[in-house]
This record gives C-alpha cells, sequence and structure tokens, in this order.
C-alpha cells in the first residue's frame, strides 16, 4: 500500500514505519493517523514481519496533533476524533502480536510521546526528549498516555510530567523507566534496526502471547482509561484555556492561562 505521511519498508522480518511530516515534527493530522493504523494492521498480516520499528523523519519523531489541522477550536468534535482515530491506532498497536519498538530520534510530544510509550520498548537518540505537551495548551493527555504513564513511572513523575508539561531529556527518561535504552545520536536507527533484527529471530507467536500477558497483565483496562481520555479532551477543548494556548502557540508567545 501506498502511503502518503509515512514510510513503510520491510526488510529481514522487520517493517519499519517511518512518520514523514518533517516539516511540522510529524505532527499528526487525520489521513497519518490512518494511515498508521493501515500501517500496523499491514505489519500484523504479513507474516514475513516479525517486529516493527517505529521513527520519525527528519530532527523530530512526532509533535503530537497537528494544531494547525483545527482552525476553529472549540471542536465539539474531538472526542470522536480520539475515539475513532486515536484509540483504535493505540489498540492496534498494543493489540498487534508483534513487537514494536520506538526509535525515538527527536522530540515526542503530547501525542507524539503517547505514541511512543505505546510501543513495546523504547530507543532513544541522546539529544530526543519526551513531553506530554498537552497541559501547554490547555489540554489533558490522551492516546493511552495516562494508562501508560503511571505504569512505567509511577504516579509522583507521571504527576509531574503531566502537570508541569516539560521537557524530559532521554538520559531522564531512561533513569525514570520511561524507556529502555539511550544510545548516540548517529546510532539510533542501526541499534533499533539491531534490536528489532534480534526480535524478529526469536519465537514470534511465544513473543506475541507474552505481549498479549503483560498487557492483561496491567490491571485496569486500557479501553476504559482510553474512552475517559476521550470524554476529557472533549471537556478540555471546551475551555478558554485551550483556545488561549492554540492562539498562543500559533503567535509563538507564551500562553496566559485563566483557570476557565
Ligand atoms: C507543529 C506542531 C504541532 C503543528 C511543532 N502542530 N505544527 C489534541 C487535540 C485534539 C484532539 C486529540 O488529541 C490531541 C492530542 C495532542 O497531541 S495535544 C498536544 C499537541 N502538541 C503540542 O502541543 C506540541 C506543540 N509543539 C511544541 O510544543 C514544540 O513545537 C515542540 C516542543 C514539539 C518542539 O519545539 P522546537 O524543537 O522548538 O520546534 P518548533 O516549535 O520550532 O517547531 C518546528 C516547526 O514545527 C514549527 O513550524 P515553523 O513553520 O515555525 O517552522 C512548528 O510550528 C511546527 N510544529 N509542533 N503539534
Amino acid at each position: 500500500m501506498d502511503f502518503t505521511t509515512l514510510l513503510y519498508t520491510p526488510d529481514k522480518g522487520v517493517a519499519t514505519i517511518t512518520l514523514n511530516r518533517p516539516d511540522v515534527l510529524n505532527a499528526l493530522t487525520s489521513v497519518m493517523r490512518n494511515e498508521l493504523r493501515q500501517a500496523f494492521e499491514q505489519a500484523g498480516a504479513d507474516d514475513d514481519v516479525r517486529a516493527v520499528v517505529l521513527t520519525g523523519g527528519g530532527r523530530g519523531f512526532c509533535a503530537g496533533q497537528d494544531l494547525r489541522e483545527r482552525t476553529d477550536a472549540p471542536t465539539p468534535g474531538v472526542g470522536a476524533t480520539v475515539r475513532q482515530e486515536y484509540n483504535p491506532l493505540i489498540l492496534a498497536m498494543r493489540q498487534l502480536p508483534k513487537p514494536v519498538i520506538a526509535a525515538v530520534n527527536g522530540v515526542a510530544a503530547g501525542a507524539g510521546c503517547s505514541l511512543a510509550l505505546a510501543c513495546d520498548l523504547i530507543v532513544a537518540a541522546e539529544s530526543a526528549t519526551f513531553l506530554e505537551a498537552f497541559v501547554n495548551i490547555g489540554l489533558v493527555p490522551d492516546s493511552g498516555s495516562s494508562f501508560f504513564l503511571p505504569y512505567l513511572v509511577g504516579y509522583a513523575r507521571a504527576a509531574e510530567m503531566a502537570f508541569l508539561g516539560e521537557r524530559v531529556p532521554a538520559t531522564g527518561a531512561l533513569e525514570m523507566g520511561l524507556i529502555n535504552r539511550v544510545v548516540p545520536d548517529g546510532e539510533l536507527q542501526s541499534a533499533a534496526q539491531a534490536l528489532a533484527g534480534r526480535l524478529a529471530a526469536l519465537p514470534t507467536k511465544a513473543i506475541g502471547q507474552t505481549k498479549r500477558q503483560l498487557n492483561l497483565a496491567l490491571a485496569a483496562t486500557l479501553e476504559a482509561v482510553l474512552e475517559e481520555e476521550a470524554r476529557g479532551q472533549e471537556m478540555a477543548t471546551q475551555t478558554a484555556d485551550h483556545r488561549e494556548g492554540l492562539q498562543a502557540f500559533r503567535e509563538k508567545r507564551p500562553p496566559k492561562f485563566s483557570g476557565r
């Protein structure tokens, strides 16, 4: 299948999906979310693919929702967007019975951070950063961040990241258990491919079932948290602070939030 917003490259058992909107740090549009889900489905349907690498083209991994895609905030239908486009993508990644590795080459922000966290393993370049950017524009975590974040780093660190929306450098992310490995920038792709190659040579059915079991073991259901996130995002997009956050982003100035 031909994609317009990403590259899909199967090679020796490893399918590499490269987010390909580098000018906007691979911010997610509706087309891109749908293509991403299709790419994961394609990897799932192809028996020759036994591991997947997700990475970003250019200097960013993924800056989350494309904030220029929405021009008339508040958007009443954002809950539907989360339910119909983001949530099925996160579930497709987590339900894929094959290992998925994020090769985080630069900033992973908002839903872009969620996308990385939905992978099974995360390898990051030294210069990569992770931020739960939602709060900076008056929104709440979505796309599974409020599920995966406290599970990975514990409540206190999750709350700090989600409340403050600050950039966490790759080394800090490694220390807090958010990610698996940090490698020099120039070695990221080869390190991720080497890890994926190792995984692709392992018993794929057993790895798939192991993934299923580990996910089952996470007590709360992901579906319930995803639904709560969709409801919360619907509420947050109706606020004055979200409008101010968007406006400030577009005008390249710090936002002045009012609490309304
Ligand atoms: C962007 C973006 C972007 C468009 C950088 N969009 N252009 C939300 C709402 C509704 C439904 C469901 O879900 C969600 C989930 C979310 O993901 S909400 C969170 C959305 N993401 C953000 O708020 C992050 C916004 N971006 C940033 O804070 C910064 O750009 C980061 C920290 C990611 C990177 O900073 P820098 O490295 O300093 O790069 P930059 O800011 O200069 O960005 C480079 C270009 O990319 C720039 O364009 P320009 O034309 O000026 O070169 C940005 O405007 C563009 N860009 N993020 N999300």
